[in-house]
């Protein structure tokens, strides 16, 4: 028996890969995925609570797919899986949804956040969306879900869910615990540090992507907004446009924030954002270089998310099963 703890995570195919899905998310799976039973999928069901246009979603779950292993996770190790390939996903969230309450749903800042960018499409998927996620969660028993804060609501809102079903049917699910990055757990966009760091977001120029090139990386870092003084400070509250580069500087150059105010005391903002973007200009390339050799390899890719869907199906389905006889379902 595999006597590790579980973990599982997800990033929805909605837009390219970001510096932020990276440092919030990504940069830890990679940290956890030797010392724990690891499921990453690419959540494809949930990207289409927005509109998404086929082709594109399409290219861009491989892409993911490319960019996960890229990054430093071996499918062999960990099982990397789309979403809308393991059906118990889509049937959990059904038995989910009547167990997740209308109050909850409303309070959920995602969709209140979604629903005005997005005011001609609030469709029903995008407000029971938080049950599909508990659905992934739950399904494999997770005890750890790394996520960027901004998911902290809606894993709390799982543990809600897991703790009502348990308390009606028994231990049927592990109730799971969000992991939040000390650093990095809100990355904010370039051009607009008041908001966080977004692969939807329209104004390109405020994200890094995984897959850019370096001088592109190097533009959107000497555009980055500061302020008007002169001094590398981390103040968050007052200082947000360079607090956030130093966070970007902190993981890329693996320095701390003292180091990082001492080597540039004296120097303007342009040395040190020549240097932010010198450090993610390193940290990404070799995650983009094998990425690309990756996505030419298309029956490589094929193999990887087939097996992992095997695997996850297998885990999953027995969660299913057990859900299905708790709750008065006839046996197949
Ligand atoms: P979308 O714009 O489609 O809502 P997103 O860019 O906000 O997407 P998600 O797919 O929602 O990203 O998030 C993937 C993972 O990365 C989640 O765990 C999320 O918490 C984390 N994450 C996303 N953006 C950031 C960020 N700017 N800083 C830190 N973590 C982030
Ligand atoms: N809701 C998350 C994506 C997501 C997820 C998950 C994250 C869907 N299912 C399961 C962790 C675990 C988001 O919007 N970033």
């Amino acid at each position: 028996m595999d006597e590790r703890k579980t973990i599982l995570s997800g990033i929805q195919p909605s837009g390219d890969l970001t510096l932020g899905s990276y440092m919030g998310a990504m940069k830890n799976w990679v940290e956890l995925c030797n010392d724990y039973n690891c499921f990453y999928c690419i959540v494809d069901m949930h990207a289409i609570t927005v509109r998404q246009n086929p082709a594109e979603l399409r290219k861009r779950t491989l892409a993911q797919l490319a960019q996960y292993i890229a990054s430093g996770l071996d499918p062999e190790k960990n099982t990397i899986f789309i979403q809308s390939h393991v059906s118990a996903h889509a049937e959990l969230n059904w038995v989910l949804a009547c167990y997740t309450m209308f109050g909850e749903l409303s309070r959920m800042t995602q969709f209140k956040d979604k629903s005005a960018k997005n005011a001609d499409n609030i469709n029903a998927g995008l407000f029971t969306y938080p049950a599909l996620m508990a659905a992934d969660i739950l399904l494999y028993q997770a005890d750890l879900v790394p996520v960027g804060i901004d998911q902290k609501q809606h894993v709390e809102l799982t543990r809600d869910i897991a703790n009502r079903f348990n308390g009606v049917y028994g231990d049927v699910f592990t109730v799971p615990e969000p992991f939040i990055p000390k650093v990095g757990a809100k990355i904010m966009s370039l051009t607009t540090p008041e908001n966080k760091m977004s692969k939807s977001d329209k104004d390109p120029g405020g994200c890094i992507y995984l897959m850019q090139k370096p001088e592109e990386i190097m533009r959107s870092f000497k555009r980055a907004v500061t302020d008007s003084e002169t001094c590398v400070k981390y103040d968050p509250d007052n200082k947000k446009g360079i607090s956030n580069l130093m966070t970007i500087y902190s993981l890329a150059a693996g320095k701390t924030y003292e180091e990082i105010e001492n080597e540039f005391v004296g120097k303007g903002y342009g040395d040190f954002k020549v240097a932010v973007g010198e450090a993610v200009v390193e940290m990404l390339r070799p995650i983009r270089e094998e990425a690309e050799r990756l996505l030419k390899d298309k029956a490589y890719l094929e193999k990887v998310y087939r097996d992992g869907a095997a695997r996850a199906s297998y885990v999953a389905n027995k969660t299913l099963r057990k859900v299905y006889k708790k709750v008065g379902f006839v046996q197949k």
